[in-house]
C-alpha cells in the first residue's frame, strides 16, 4: 500500500538519479517541495496519529477504550497501569505508519477494523519511569499529528506535567489537545471552576489557546460522558488531515511531473537503442570497408545521436549530444581506426589532396581487412555503444523512479 511517505522516498530517489541529467536549477526546485514535505510536523500519511499523554491514573487508557468503544489498553486502580507504550492501529496501516512504530520502538500494536485512518498511542504513565516517558515524549513529537494530554480533577495542576512536559514543549503546542477527564467526581459548579483553572495554567505554561475537552472516559457503572463533541473533534481534525495529506502528494507528483519534462524523459524510457545500434554499427564498418570514407562513417554515428537525442529530447538530449559532439566523434573513428588496425578503403573519387590526406591518416590502402573489421566493430561497441547505452541506461533509471512517483502518489490518492 502507497501513502505520502512511499511516495516522498520515490521522489528523494528520483532526485539522486536526476542529478547529471536534470539542471541544478530544476533539481533545487523539486528538492525544496521534498524538504518542505519531510519537515512538515506530524505523521506524513493520512492516517492521523495522536498520543495519549498525561499523568499516571489521569485515564488515558480509559479514553482510548472509550474512544474504540471496545476495551482495548489495560485499565485499573493499580498503579502504573500501562507499563509500555501501545498503538491502537487501522488493521491496514499505512507503510510509513508501520516504519513509525518502528522507530519509536512501539511492539505493542492492536490493529482495528473500526477507524481506517486513525491511530492512537497510548504512553505508559510518567510517574515511575520519569526520564524514559519524556525521552518517548520527546522522540514522538515530531511525528505525531496530535498529542492529548489527559487530566483529572485531583492532579490537573500536577507541577511535573506542567513544568517538565508542556512548558518545555511550547514549540508543539499546535498539536496539544487537553482533556479533563472524570467529569462524573464533579459537580456543575465545580467543573465550570477547575475547567478555567485548568485554561489559566496551561495559559501560565505558554499555550496561547489551549483546547480543552472536558468527558469522563469511564464512569463508573454508566456510558462515556462527552465522548460524542471529542470523536467529532477527531474526525474534522482527520478531515483536515487528509486535505493536508492530498495537497501534500499533489505537491510531490508536481515535482516528479517538472523533472520528468525538463529531462525529456516523459516520452517514455525506450528509444529503441537496442534495435538500432547494431545496424548503424555495421553501416559504420560498411561504410570504410566500401569505399564511402571516413566523413560519411563519422555522419552515420552522428545521424544516430542526433536522432537518439531528438527521441529523448529535454536536457537529456542535450547532454547525449554534448557528450557525442561531432568533434568527439571523429576523434573517436580515429582512434578506433588505428587501434584495430583497419586500412579503410578510400573513396573512388577523390581528388589528389584527398587521397595524399587518406594515405596520410590510414596508410596505403588495399590491405588485408579480415582481422582488422571485427576489431573495428569492437572498438566502435566499446568507443560509442557503451557509451551511448550507459547514458541512456541512466535516464531509463530516472524515468522508471520518476513513473514510480507517480504511481506511489496515484494509489495513496486513490486510497
Ligand atoms: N470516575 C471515573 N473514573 C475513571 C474515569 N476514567 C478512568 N477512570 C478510572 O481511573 C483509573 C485510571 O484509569 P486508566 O485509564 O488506567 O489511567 P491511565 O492514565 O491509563 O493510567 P496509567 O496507565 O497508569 O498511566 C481507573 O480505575 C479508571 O477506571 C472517569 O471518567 N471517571
Ligand atoms: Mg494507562
Amino acid at each position: 500500500m502507497s501513502d505520502v511517505v512511499s511516495a516522498l522516498d520515490m521522489l528523494d530517489l528520483a532526485i539522486g538519479r536526476a542529478e547529471g541529467i536534470n539542471a541544478d536549477a530544476d533539481i533545487k526546485v523539486a528538492a525544496k517541495v521534498a524538504a518542505t514535505v519531510r519537515e512538515r510536523r506530524g505523521f506524513l500519511g493520512e492516517t492521523l496519529v495522536v498520543a495519549l499523554a498525561g499523568g499516571t491514573g489521569s485515564g488515558k487508557s480509559s479514553l482510548l477504550n472509550a474512544i474504540a468503544g471496545r476495551r482495548v489498553a489495560e485499565t485499573g486502580v493499580l498503579r502504573p497501569t500501562t507499563e509500555r507504550a501501545l498503538a491502537w492501529v487501522p488493521d491496514d496501516p499505512e507503510p510509513g505508519l508501520v516504519a513509525l512504530l518502528d522507530l519509536l520502538e512501539i511492539d505493542a500494536r492492536f490493529e482495528q477494523p473500526v477507524l481506517p485512518k486513525l491511530a492512537i498511542i497510548d504512553l505508559p504513565d510518567h510517574d515511575s519511569i520519569v526520564l524514559q516517558h519524556q525521552q518517548i515524549v520527546e522522540r514522538m513529537l515530531p511525528h505525531v499529528d496530535a498529542v492529548i494530554w489527559v487530566f483529572d480533577p485531583q492532579k490537573y495542576r500536577d507541577p511535573l506535567i506542567h513544568e517538565q512536559y508542556i512548558s518545555q514543549l511550547l514549540e508543539y503546542q499546535e498539536q496539544f489537545v487537553f482533556v479533563l477527564n472524570q467529569i462524573d467526581l464533579l459537580g456543575k459548579h465545580d467543573l465550570s471552576e477547575l475547567r478555567a483553572d485548568l485554561t489559566k495554567s496551561l495559559m501560565e505554561d505558554g499555550i496561547a489557546s489551549p483546547r480543552v475537552f472536558d468527558l469522563a472516559a469511564a464512569p463508573p457503572g454508566a456510558k462515556p460522558l462527552n465522548i460524542e463533541p471529542f470523536r467529532a473533534f477527531l474526525r474534522d481534525t482527520l478531515g483536515a488531515k487528509s486535505v493536508a495529506a492530498g495537497k501534500m502528494l499533489g505537491d510531490i507528483r508536481r515535482a516528479g511531473k517538472q523533472l520528468r519534462h525538463a529531462a525529456g524523459v516523459d516520452r517514455g524510457a525506450g528509444v529503441g537503442f537496442e534495435d538500432r545500434w547494431p545496424s548503424v554499427r555495421a553501416s559504420v564498418v560498411q561504410a570504410m570497408t566500401d569505399g564511402l570514407g571516413f566523413d560519411d562513417a563519422v555522419c552515420r554515428v552522428g545521424d544516430f545521436v542526433t536522432a537518439l537525442s531528438v527521441g529523448t529530447g529535454g536536457e537529456f538530449g542535450s547532454k547525449l549530444r554534448d557528450a557525442f559532439s561531432y568533434p568527439t566523434i571523429e576523434e573517436e573513428m580515429r582512434a578506433a581506426i588505428s587501434e584495430s588496425g583497419l586500412r579503410p578503403t578510400a573513396p573512388p573519387d577523390r581528388s589528389r589532396v584527398g587521397a595524399l590526406l587518406h594515405t596520410f591518416w590510414f596508410g596505403d590502402e588495399g590491405g588485408d581487412n579480415a582481422e582488422a573489421v571485427p576489431a573495428f566493430a569492437r572498438q566502435l561497441e566499446n568507443r560509442f555503444g557503451q557509451g551511448l547505452f550507459e547514458l541512456l541506461w541512466t535516464r531509463s533509471e530516472l524515468a522508471a523512479t520518476l513513473t514510480q512517483v507517480e504511481i506511489e502518489a496515484r494509489l495513496a490518492e486513490s486510497r
